[in-house]
């Protein structure tokens, strides 16, 4: 199996840990997605126009929730359940914001402008934080492997790009020194 993706993209890491974690093969295909040269590969494999694609023979899957639960289903793992589906889709509405917030700066925005797109942004950001802080502890969080790669990966990428400061969620910095150890997260690391 195949992966298009990129090396600093958070939701393509989750794949790419998850698949480590769980000894799967994937070749990651490293693209930089907004450059003349990649664009049409990316373009070619997904009309969204977004990474990670998965390519399994002749199975093209995008939406790193909709890879995992397919690589998970094809495991014989158990998949998430609903309340679990739903921490994942907080963490993801936190992800998406960052995206557009950094899409934004990219295109010489003003983020902390007085502007509802950027209101909206940094709300929720605000408090899907503060909602995985009290949350990330829970059994059902702590217990499922998507979940703690998924949040790492947010977690992480937010420091890389120095997005927003989560300093004041003791919770989410003690889960990320320690998440960060892992093998999976190391060889990962979009520094290196
Ligand atoms: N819901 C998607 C989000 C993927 C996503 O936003 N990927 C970013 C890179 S981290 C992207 O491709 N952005 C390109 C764009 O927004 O034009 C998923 O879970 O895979």
């Amino acid at each position: 199996m195949k992966l298009i993706g990129s090396n600093p993209s958070p939701f393509a890491r989750r794949v790419r840990m998850w698949a480590a974690q769980n000894n799967v093969d994937l070749a990651l295909v490293n693209l930089d997605i907004f450059s003349e040269q990649d664009r049409p590969t990316l373009a070619s494999n997904n009309p969204g126009r977004k990474i990670p694609v998965l390519i399994d023979g002749d199975l093209t899957l995008s939406d790193s929730t909709i890879i995992l639960r397919y690589l998970i289903a094809k495991a014989g793992k158990t998949p998430l359940s609903w309340s679990q589906e739903h921490l994942l889709n907080i963490i993801n509405a936190c992800n998406d914001s960052l995206v557009e917030l950094a899409l934004s700066r990219r295109s010489g925005f003003d983020t902390n402008d007085d502007k509802l797109f950027f209101n909206l942004q940094n709300e929720r950001i605000a408090e899907t934080l503060s909602y995985l802080n009290s949350h990330l502890n829970d059994d059902e969080f702590k217990g499922c492997e998507c979940l703690n790669i998924s949040l790492y990966c947010l977690l992480d990428w937010i420091c890389f790009r120095e997005l927003t400061d989560f300093s004041q969620h003791a919770a989410l910095v003690s889960f990320y020194n320690n998440y960060g150890t892992r093998q999976a997260a190391v060889s990962t690391d979009p520094r290196l």
